[in-house]
């Protein structure tokens, strides 16, 4: 028979939510805020309050609150309401969960103040950028959110929130939009502009988020354009690797604080972040919490593009195609580990210029990383969104080379592992869920190829937003990535590795 006391009782041991009101009984030595909350302000609005802010700024910040409690962070989603949906109900906190080869390691993080959506909020979420207290709005709005075209890095004035956002300048949807008209109301109101800092995967991150600000800024109003010309955009280099969350990780978490966290993040011990020391409004004291503020940061960002990125890209493709659902276990095929160690040290390594950094270890440091055994990295997610990614990852240092006249050959199996992918039919013949602005456009070519690999090269190669109008009439670029090609339809992707890795 049913016992409605024993469910009574059933419910009363189900873990609370984690909350203001419930950190005090967390399980004994989880590390919380070592700050009263009560205390601190906002001083930096977060566009794009993904997992990798959470994993990486947000932690930065946290570190610094009981020194400056007037850096709080009002995060901001532009897209989707469901980080506010997750962290309202927990007044602001979740828990980082660190995992490495002994275990997973939990702390609750508390510098997100409250999070905003950008759909619902807008008014108010401007209002707020544009007021004097708020001195940085930082951004991780990923590749695609800077509406531009990454082969140039120039503005995409057709892109159609672009469009939208010129005509409705008072009520935008993009990043740019948003930030114009933040900005916009600090001029009316006499108020110094904000710091931009873009925390995004771009290279010179910070002038290219410049770029595009100013122009967009221009075609709106040809004196906001001038005064926009006057905003600090700071490049930064950011790195830590943030699988998504999982409902296997969320009961995990739960198990390891006592308390429920709907969205807890995932990640691994590294971290790190360079920033260029240019932040008119003031900052938060970076470089006491391991930021490391420099004046250049584009050796550092063309180091990590080129070399993790590159990899990352390289490794989720093949591996992807090869069977392999995590970046570990493609880590565990020694073939795999040739590829990308010879890719990172005969083909990206000669481009880098950087002195005083020990490339070697960097590499080591960073297969090391992909090991990482706890670290379940779908090659799936790292495979989205790749005609936004190539450019920077792959193609920049494949132009280095093919003008010094040197070898491309295993960038160019990166670059045909990608055309392969994005057929949307792996190599059971199953469908593959390709994510991308240009899937549509990716995948009307490549039924007009067929399995054809020099018209798919022909009709991907073609796309300049990617690829520019340099590569596809280069004849080695064009030679090494068809010959790729036919392996991968031929043989399939672990016997392409195979080979050119050998
Ligand atoms: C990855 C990155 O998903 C991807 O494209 O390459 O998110 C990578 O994990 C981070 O840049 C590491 O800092």
């Amino acid at each position: 028979m049913l016992r409605p006391d024993l469910f009574a009782f059933g419910a009363v041991m189900t873990s609370p939510r984690l909350s203001p009101a419930t950190l005090g009984s967390l399980k004994k030595g989880i590390g919380v805020p070592n700050y009263d909350r009560a205390t601190v302000t906002p001083g930096i609005v977060h566009l794009g309050i993904g997992a990798f802010h959470r994993a990486h700024m947000a932690v930065y910040v946290d570190d610094l609150l009981a020194e400056d409690p007037s850096w709080g962070i009002v995060g901001a989603s532009l897209r989707r309401p469901d980080t506010k949906e997750a962290l309202e109900p927990q007044g602001g906190l979740y828990t980082i969960a660190v995992r490495d080869a002994e275990g997973t390691h939990p702390r609750v993080i508390g510098s997100i103040l409250s999070v905003m959506d950008a759909n619902t909020e807008r008014d108010a979420l401007l209002d707020l950028m544009a007021s004097p207290n708020i001195r940085i709005v930082s951004l991780t709005v990923t590749e695609k959110g800077y509406c531009h075209d990454p082969a140039t890095g120039e503005l995409d004035q057709r892109h159609p929130d672009i469009v939208h956002d010129l005509a409705n300048p008072g009520a935008p949807k993009s990043a740019p939009g948003m930030l114009v008209e933040a900005l916009a109301r600090r001029k009316a109101a006499g108020i110094a502009p904000f710091t931009v800092m873009s925390c995004d995967n771009l290279p010179s991150n910070g002038e290219t988020a410049k770029r595009i600000v100013t122009r967009f800024a221009a075609l709106r109003d040809a004196d906001l354009g001038e005064w926009v010309k006057s905003v600090a955009f700071p490049s930064t280099m950011v790195d830590r690797i943030v699988p998504s969350t999982t409902d296997a990780d969320r009961e995990e978490v739960k198990n390891l604080i006592g308390a429920e966290d709907s969205w807890p993040i995932m990640t691994e011990p590294f971290t790190q972040w360079v920033i260029e020391d240019h932040f008119p409004s003031g900052r938060p004291a970076f470089e006491k919490v391991g930021g490391q503020l420099v004046k250049d940061v584009e050796p550092f960002e063309h180091m990590k593009l080129r070399m993790l990125n590159g990899s990352h890209s390289t490794m989720s493709y093949l591996g992807y195609l090869g069977g392999y659902q995590y970046i570990a276990e493609v880590m565990g095929d020694p073939a795999y580990v040739k590829l990308i160690h010879g890719l990172m040290t005969e083909e990206a390594m000669p481009t880098l210029d950087m002195p005083g950094v020990d490339l070697g270890a960097y590499r080591d440091q960073l297969l090391e990383r992909f090991r990482n055994p706890a670290l379940k990295h779908r090659t799936w997610q790292i495979a989205m969104d790749g005609s936004q990614k190539l450019p920077q990852r792959l193609l920049g240092t494949i132009r280095d080379r093919l003008k010094a006249g040197q070898p491309i050959t295993r960038l160019a199996l990166g670059v045909a592992a990608w055309m392969r992918y994005v057929t949307g039919v792996d190599e059971d013949g199953n469908e593959i869920d390709v994510r991308d602005p240009h899937a549509l456009k990716m995948m009307a070519i490549s039924a007009d190829a067929g399995d054809d690999p020099v018209a798919l090269f022909e009709g991907l190669s073609s796309l300049t937003e990617v690829f520019g109008t340099d590569l596809a009439g280069n004849a080695v670029f064009r030679d090494t990535v068809v010959g790729h090609l036919e392996s991968l339809f031929d043989e399939g992707a672990k016997a392409t590795v195979a080979e050119v890795a050998a």
